[in-house]
């Protein structure tokens, strides 16, 4: 496996303008004729003309209409220098395809009897000889032959008839952004009227049946539009936008200029068939895939290495976006939880890479928590540094330099650089270096000054073994010991190794609130005592502080149940019910309160402090504690949750989803006192999929619901949306012993359509999110994981791969459980035939 890097980058030997695509489509022998209109380079290397393609039959190659001899090889196709014009030419070729033969979902393939496209990142090379990178950006003309009575490309319509229509993009693009969709499909349609009167016609296109599923989808969209005029004054520059929503998708949805490509469970939704988190993510990732218009499509990569820049940043607009339409506070809340779950898990085992890679074996990859998340999270800290102004003068600089061009990093900081005067050069490891910083914090009070000192260190990552400091911003309040807010929030910049912060001038000595907003990914280190956390948990002004306050708590007393074998501590009993029952909160944030830390969570914590984590321990006094915090809660929890009921009709919005999510709570806690019999009761009642799905859960937790399961079964058979719940909610609240028995059941269900990565994912994906099943002694769920990722391999290697990052941990637990583990990654490395992909996941994970 060779990897490429970055140290390697060269520009193109050729430009290329213009493209002209034919398609007659037909599933076992697409034909695709390709017209690049080509010229040499000036700024390139020069020499050969190499074009990447992948499973293609030539059938014809002419260059200025001659017929040219050329022999593919398993990568793609060289013409030689010396039979090149050194001038533009038009290079043809046709090609033979067989899109229903395509189990990987990448290139052309067919769902549900459509066919659709999926060429980021290097999609596009299994479907036409071609220079598939990002920096070689063309204007597209496309025409479908079809008889699919819909046929849609990128960009305007330009002319149809029966069987045929053309498509014109006038925006040049990178090969990654080409879309093309047939289908018997409907739309539900809507229009939208730019900023400056432009009139868009908006279309989401479903199958038959499905079109009245797709209105929050649309309203989310015209949201999503709106709002990306009046904070960042981006205006959209087509005629039509399409949205197509399909069964089989390796990704969540894809942000094709023009005719967005979305996996189905990320648009089709009502009341009954879709929960508040399913709305949540609707609304968050069609405005992703929007936004990606111009950070993304109009600004675009110049390589694959520099992934986040068009990643990170549209992660973190969507994720200001999520912020204004909701709660910024629950929205930053949830932010953190998921950053702390996979990218901090991430950046801590074999895996850890950079936000920007310099190296990579299949691109595919690196679609990870860290381009994504942690992406977001430094332009979070960017933005904290220069502040509102100097972010918005920054991205108004960066719109009109870029506009058009494939970026770089470097591209991104020189426009902070220059609209700033900040030099970024020491930011810039955030970007280069991997792992989690840690930073220390000790605190000294005297004669009226009270001092913070900061220590960084960085830990040691797969092929870094040193670090440079970091620019990290810390926000600091102070507390006076009344509660009070002595010091509002400050931003302290930590660029040293070790650093203090002296506050002056104060009455008495305050109670620190640090890392406000959580304001870098860094873990924080820190001697607090459990009345301080209680304090800063009723007291702290900032919410995202006022939270952590409660969950350093819980994971304190959590890990000393597991560890010393302690009783669950009466003080944060006490502290807990509080917020639970202030009915000053949000019930969302109050929901997030009474959620306990996650299994995975307190095995890294474990770790992390240096004892090796038990799972079946981790498992036991989990369900202790919730069974202590039902018993504080017990008298107040029938008027807590009566008092949560929702009037009127279901809306899908944050008011409403917050009254579910804390009712929903109460419920799993009431069942640790009455074993389920409410929750028996609230299922029957359930008129929506929020409150169904988490009755059900709470019955299969509390070791009953088999009625219901069945009863749910029968009336969503035909669903494959729902059902996918359906087999989700079984694996992930399975009994540890139960959980292989459970999977294996499910598996050999005629519905068990293991090829379809959303119904691999709600058994496979959930088989490695139980973790005390998972990790159970007897490697059974090791080798169940590994036997479902060899047999996915060879059909869809990008989804195996993906999902083999549940061994990623490896290294936390205790010899047997390492053996096991190692012993299936070997079996994995060692299978004939072995992709790319996953072979370079496991290779990683050995290292
Ligand atoms: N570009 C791949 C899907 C997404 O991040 O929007
Ligand atoms: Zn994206």
């Amino acid at each position: 496996q060779t990897p490429v890097k970055l140290v390697d980058y060269q520009p193109f030997s050729h430009v290329l303008n213009r493209v002209e695509l034919t398609f007659r489509l037909a599933p076992q022998a697409t034909r695709v004729l390709a017209r690049l209109h080509l010229a040499p380079n000036p700024a390139g290397p020069g020499g050969d003309l190499r074009l990447d393609g992948e499973g293609l039959r030539l059938i014809a190659l002419a260059l200025d209409g001659v017929a040219l001899e050329a022999t593919p090889d398993a990568t793609g196709l060289t013409i030689a220098a010396q039979a090149l014009p050194d001038a533009p030419f038009v290079l043809e070729s046709e090609v033979e395809i067989a899109p229903e033969g395509n189990t990987a979902l990448e290139g052309l393939y067919m769902s549900g009897g459509m066919y659709c496209t999926q060429c980021e990142a290097e999609g596009f090379r299994k479907i036409t000889f071609y220079p598939d990178r990002p920096d070689v950006m063309a204007r597209f003309d496309v025409r479908i032959e079809s008889e699919m009575p819909v046929l849609l490309s990128n960009g305007n319509p330009v002319a149809a008839g029966p069987g045929w229509a053309e498509w014109h993009d006038p925006w040049p693009k990178p090969a990654y952004l080409f879309a093309l969709v047939a289908g018997d499909l409907v739309a539900h349609s809507a229009s939208f009227t730019t900023a400056s009167g432009r009139e868009v016609a908006l279309n989401i296109w479903v199958r038959q049946g499905d079109e009245g599923r797709c209105a929050y989808a649309m309203d989310s969209l015209i949201r999503s539009m709106r709002w990306d005029e009046q904070v960042y004054g981006r205006e959209y520059d087509l005629d039509v936008f399409n949205i197509v929503a399909v069964d089989d998708f390796n990704m969540g949805a894809m942000e094709n200029k023009g005719l967005n490509i979305f996996n189905s469970k990320l648009v089709l939704a009502t009341p009954e068939t879709a929960t508040d988190t399913d709305y949540e993510r609707i609304e968050a990732v069609i405005a992703h895939e929007y936004f990606h218009n111009w950070t993304g499509n109009r600004i675009t990569c110049r390589d694959w290495f520099q992934l986040c820049l068009k990643e990170g940043l549209t992660v973190f607009r969507d994720q200001q976006f999520s912020g204004d339409m909701r709660s910024h506070a629950v929205k930053r809340i949830e932010d953190v939880l998921a950053l702390r779950a996979r990218q901090f898990r991430e950046d801590g085992g074999p895996l850890a890479h950079a936000v920007r890679p310099d190296a990579y074996v299949e691109i595919n990859n690196f679609y990870t928590a860290t381009i994504y998340e942690k992406g977001a999270e430094v332009i979070g800290m960017l933005k904290a540094l220069v502040g509102e102004a100097g972010y918005k003068a920054a991205l108004d600089l960066y719109f009109d330099r870029h506009d058009g061009q494939a970026a770089t990093i470097e591209d991104w900081l020189r426009v902070f650089e220059d609209a700033t005067g900040r030099d970024l050069t020491q930011f810039k490891r955030w970007y280069t270096e991997a792992g989690t910083p840690r930073v220390k914090v000790t605190e000294d009070w005297a004669e009226g000054v009270f001092t913070l000192t900061l220590q960084q260190e960085l830990p040691p990552t797969p092929g870094q073994p040193d670090k440079g400091a970091k620019v990290i911003p810390v926000a600091v309040g102070l507390l006076n010991p009344n509660g009070d807010e002595v010091v509002p929030t400050t931003v302290l910049e930590l660029v040293e190794p070790v650093q203090s912060f002296r506050f002056e001038g104060l009455a008495a000595r305050p109670v620190a609130s640090i890392l406000r907003g959580f304001s870098a990914p860094v873990v924080l280190e820190r001697n607090v005592s459990a009345q301080e956390r209680a304090f800063l948990l009723a007291h702290d002004t900032d919410p995202f502080n006022k939270w952590e306050a409660g969950r350093a708590l819980a994971k304190d007393v959590l890990a000393r149940m597991i560890v010393e074998g302690a009783e669950v501590s009466r003080d944060w009993l006490a502290a807990l019910a509080r917020v639970a029952l202030d009915e000053s909160l949000d019930p969302a944030f109050r929901a997030l309160a009474l959620r306990l830390p996650g299994e995975d969570d307190m095995a890294a914590t474990l770790h992390d402090a240096g004892h090796v984590p038990d799972p079946a321990r981790i498992h036991a006094a989990r369900r202790a504690m919730a069974g202590a915090l039902a018993q504080e809660l017990a008298g107040a929890l029938p008027g807590l949750m009566a008092g949560l009921a929702v009037q009127g009709p279901f809306a899908p919005d944050a008011a409403q989803a917050g009254k579910r999510a804390l009712r929903n709570a109460g419920l799993a806690l009431l069942s640790r006192l009455d074993g389920g019999a409410a929750a028996e009761a609230a299922y029957a009642q359930a008129d929506n999929m929020t409150d169904s799905l988490a009755a059900l859960a709470v019955l299969l937790e509390a070791g009953r619901g088999a009625a219901e399961l069945a009863g749910f079964e029968a009336r969503w058979a035909g669903e494959r949306l729902v059902m996918d719940k359906w087999f989700m909610v079984q694996v992930l609240h399975a009994a540890p012993q139960d959980l292989a028995s459970v999977v294996e059941r499910l598996t050999t269900r005629a519905d068990f359509d293991w090829k379809n990565p959303n119904r691999f994912r709600a058994v496979i994906g959930a088989l490695a999110a139980n973790h005390a099943g998972f990790h159970h002694a007897s490697g059974a769920g090791y080798r169940l994981l590994a036997d479902w990722l060899l047999r996915l391999d060879p059909k869809n290697p990008q989804t195996a791969a993906r999902m083999s990052t549940a061994f990623e941990t490896w290294p936390r637990y205790d010899a047997d459980r390492q053996a096991l583990i190692r012993a299936e990654l070997e079996r994995i490395m060692a299978a004939p035939g072995l992709s790319r992909d996953l072979g370079e996941m496991a290779g990683r994970m050995l290292a």
